[in-house]
């Protein structure tokens, strides 16, 4: 009996899609498949002809920017203001599209909308939502989110950049290290100390004393721009502050945000990783047969599947959290140190099944695998989310 019930529900005789092995997409509403094949086609279309030379070239394509906003995929988790207001699981997809592309197109998303337009439209007053979001949200203007500093990095909380008032006017001074889109930015979300603790600024990057220098020699997200930005005696009206929000937690809870984005993104990067892995293999002939089909090989590719899947289904499992409003920081933390660190694990055994072409770019797998390194470092480092985790688990800090 026993035996007989479990036949009829096993479907014995199917075959498995390798690209899609547990069939995660039945889990999708067709809106959210709309927006992911949206993305996939665009990644298809705009980004994967030209990726290699971009990258090869240490560029980002701002021109993008506005059709990436005329699809809908800049500040699309966020409602009002000309933003697509899609769910959280619809945002993680698109972010997933965007970095199976290249993990430069999913930050620049991620900073848009997680960091520059999520600021402003949590704690922003009426006046600066209006001015910036629709822009923003249209791609006509490009935001980017300063908090790091060449010596505050995982410890935030240590920064030196201030805004003093003065005369009823804001003077910002110091530097932000690391922030990308700095350099094409229209607008800097700058996180500084000042007499009431860390505030938020909006500051417009033509403002008087404010400069940035692009990061030049790069091996990793080289498609995408990384800056510093120098504020001297910067002076800001008085209602340049975020007025909806002082401390830490201010910058902290963005970067809820960006991470939830990173560890949907990363699939992307390992599932292009897989993808191309199984397709060199099955036609690379040594020893007369192609080598996906030696065991050694195999065993590469079948861990590369389990990773994509598994990951994928702690992406979902968390975007559906944050749909229902439960999710906490501690558990974007393990889809961002468990997701970022399975992928680097991806791309490296998908570049050594590629042999000697698993160097160049003709391939997208090193690019992946140079890429991952700063997403393994930004956003939190794998030390910085463990230490979250064993204080979520253990009740006890361990950071200082
Ligand atoms: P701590 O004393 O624990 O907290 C200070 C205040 O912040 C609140 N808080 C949070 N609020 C919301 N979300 C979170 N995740 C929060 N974490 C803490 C906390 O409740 C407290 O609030 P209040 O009201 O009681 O004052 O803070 P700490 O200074 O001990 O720091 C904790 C730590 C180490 C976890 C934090 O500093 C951290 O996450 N460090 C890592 C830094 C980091 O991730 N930087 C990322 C920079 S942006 C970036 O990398 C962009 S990459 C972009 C791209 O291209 O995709
Ligand atoms: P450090 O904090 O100096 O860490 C160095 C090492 O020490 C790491 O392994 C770390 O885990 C370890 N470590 C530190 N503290 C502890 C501890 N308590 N216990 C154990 N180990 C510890 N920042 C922004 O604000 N905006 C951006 O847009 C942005 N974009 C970025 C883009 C790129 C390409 C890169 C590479 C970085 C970007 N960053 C951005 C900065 C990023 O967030 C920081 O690099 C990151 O937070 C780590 O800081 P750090 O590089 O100073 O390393």
């Amino acid at each position: 009996m026993t035996t007989a019930r479990s036949h009829e529900h096993t479907n014995i005789k199917g075959e498995v899609d390798p690209r899609d092995l547990l069939q995660i997409g039945r889990l999708l509403s067709p809106e959210e498949v709309l927006v992911q094949e949206t993305a996939r086609r665009f990644v298809e279309d705009r980004v994967l002809p030209d990726i290699a030379e971009w990258y090869e070239q240490g560029v980002f394509p701002k021109e993008l920017a506005r059709e990436m906003g005329a699809l809908g995929l800049l500040g699309m988790h966020l409602d009002g203001y000309g933003c697509a207001g899609t769910s959280a699981v619809a945002y993680g997809l698109a972010c997933m599209e965007m970095e199976a592309g290249d993990s430069g197109f999913r930050s620049f998303v991620s900073v848009q909308g997680s960091l520059a337009m999520f600021p402003i439209w949590a704690y922003g007053s009426e006046e600066q939502k209006g001015e910036w979001l629709p822009r923003m949200a249209a791609g006509e203007a490009i935001g980017c989110f300063g908090l790091t500093e060449a010596d505050s990095g995982s410890d935030p909380s240590s920064m030196r950049t201030n805004a003093r008032m003065v005369n009823g006017d804001w003077v910002l001074n110091g530097s932000k290290m690391w922030i990308t889109n700095g350099g094409i930015a229209d607008v800097a979300v700058v996180w500084a100390r000042t007499e009431d603790g860390v505030r938020g600024f909006v500051v417009p990057t033509d403002a008087p004393g404010f400069t940035t220098n692009d990061i030049h020699q790069k091996s990793s997200l080289r498609a995408s721009v990384t800056s510093e930005l120098v504020f001297d005696e910067v002076r800001l009206p008085a209602d340049a502050v975020l007025p909806g929000v002082a401390g830490m937690r201010g910058p902290l809870s963005c970067l809820n945000e960006a991470r939830f984005g990173i560890l949907w993104g990363v699939v992307g990067a390992a599932r292009s990783c897989y993808e191309a892995s199984l397709d060199y293999t099955k036609e690379r002939v040594q020893f007369d047969k192609p080598i996906a089909g030696f065991q050694l090989t195999q065993r590469k590719l079948v861990e590369m599947a389990l990773v994509v899947n598994k990951s994928y289904l702690v992406a979902l499992h968390l975007g559906r959290m944050k749909d229902d409003g439960l999710i906490t920081p501690a558990q974007v933390s393990f889809g961002k140190l468990d997701n970022v660190r399975n992928a680097l694990s991806v791309a490296r055994e998908a570049r050594s099944t590629l042999g000697a072409n698993g160097i160049t770019l003709e391939y997208p797998v090193i690019r992946h695998m140079n890429n991952l390194e700063s997403v393994f470092t930004y956003e939190g480092t794998n030390e910085i989310h463990t230490l979250i985790l064993g204080q979520a688990i253990t009740g006890l800090a361990a950071f200082r």
